[in-house]
């Protein structure tokens, strides 16, 4: 049985988590919870970056990073997604977005004695930049049930979780739609970080 390593609250971790419910792999999936700020030795000796998702494979290796852990699960399945590279390329623009999302999340719980207004302005105008070019990609509908429509969906989500202040929705009905189609799905709701 694989193990996957991950944290209720991580949006990486989610999205692998979301995958072996959708590809139908949790007869060879088990999921072992853990806080990567906990250093505990499970997760040290499977990944050293100390990061969740890690996916610790029946021979004991392990993957890290949630795009190579996503396409191996996908490899895996019965009936996997269909991912070239238009896909792929979407994907990385939906992990970006993840990225700084959690970046300026980062620095906002700083103590604000070392916090940067000038990295948090640069994270922010990222995160605009991002959402106004997904918003461009939606007008060809992404198809909802790829990983790059997968990730952008978890990339507004987790705008929503830590900065509901964030009106990503107006002006963007595509990406509102895109993630409207997953809001509805159990693999959704079932991994939804706490509140
Ligand atoms: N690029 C990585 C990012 C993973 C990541 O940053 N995970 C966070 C949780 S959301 C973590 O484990 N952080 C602990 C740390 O950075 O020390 C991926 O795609 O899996």
């Amino acid at each position: 049985m694989m193990q996957l390593i991950y944290s209720p609250t991580s949006p990486y971790a989610r999205k692998c988590r979301i995958l072996v419910r959708e590809l139908a792999l949790q007869d060879v999936v088990t999921e072992i919870a853990d806080n990567p700020f906990e250093d505990s030795a499970t997760l040290l000796q499977a990944n050293p970056l100390g990061r969740v998702p890690c996916l610790v494979l029946d021979d004991g290796q392990a993957l890290t990073e949630s795009g190579l852990i996503s396409a191996w699960l996908n490899d895996r399945a019965a009936t996997p997604w269909s991912s070239g590279w238009d896909d792929r390329r979407l994907e990385a623009l939906g992990s970006g977005l993840l990225d700084l999302a959690v970046a300026r999340r980062v620095e906002m719980v700083r103590d604000e004695a070392i916090y940067s207004s000038f990295w948090l302005g640069r994270r922010e105008r990222g995160i605009l930049r991002t959402l106004d070019e997904l918003e461009r990609e939606c007008a060809t509908p992404v198809e909802p049930l790829s990983l790059g429509g997968l990730t952008i969906a978890l990339a507004v989500d987790y705008l929503d979780f830590r900065f509901p202040e964030c009106e990503w929705r107006q002006q963007r009905p595509g990406l509102a739609a895109l993630h409207g189609a997953w809001a509805g799905r159990a693999s959704f709701a079932a991994t939804a970080p706490p509140l």
